[in-house]
């Protein structure tokens, strides 16, 4: 079951001034930094709130680590803004398959590595009304 918002992707450019912005404007802290190969990105969790299913709900700041990658390659067609949304599950193999069933395009086989330690996988955004749209299940709950 969807049960949350786990986080809000944002694309940018300079991911160190992006977090200042966040930190200076709303007074949102770091709760996390990675660079995750795979997806191309170097990214910041800002953690939002805390969530009734004992999840959280973040930001995510991502910047390119290569020109090939899907980010930089959204960057380069749109400018900064907000690249993709999120939602948190206890199972995401369960909820990706029972989507898909929908006819919905599911991008991965198999649920691969997110922000700490997380399962994740996408929905094709042409089949979600123009929203790149991630599933993710959260390192404790899997
Ligand atoms: N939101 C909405 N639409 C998007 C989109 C996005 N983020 N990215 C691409 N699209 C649209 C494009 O505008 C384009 O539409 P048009 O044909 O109407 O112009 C269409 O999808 C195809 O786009 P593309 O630029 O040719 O890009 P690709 O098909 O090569 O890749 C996608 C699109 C969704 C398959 C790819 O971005 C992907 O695999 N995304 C999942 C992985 C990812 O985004 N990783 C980074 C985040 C990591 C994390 O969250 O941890
Ligand atoms: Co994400």
């Amino acid at each position: 079951m969807l049960s949350r918002i786990d986080h809000i992707g944002i694309a940018c450019f300079d991911l160190d001034k992006t977090v200042e912005f966040y930190r200076s404007t709303y007074g949102f802290e770091v709760f996390h930094t990675e660079v995750n190969e795979e997806q191309g990105v170097r990214e910041a969790m800002l953690k939002i709130n805390e969530t009734s299913d004992g999840g959280a709900s973040y930001l995510q700041l991502l910047e390119p680590t290569r020109e090939d990658s899907t980010v930089a390659k959204w960057l380069a067609k749109n400018g900064e803004g907000v690249h993709h949304i999120a939602f948190g599950t206890e199972d995401v193999d369960a909820d990706s398959s029972a989507i898909r069933d929908k006819g919905v395009r599911v991008l991965y086989d198999e649920p691969r590595v997110g922000s700490m330690g997380s399962r994740i996988t996408f929905l094709h955004p042409k089949d979600c009304g123009g929203v790149l749209t991630e599933l993710v299940t959260s390192a404790e709950k899997h």
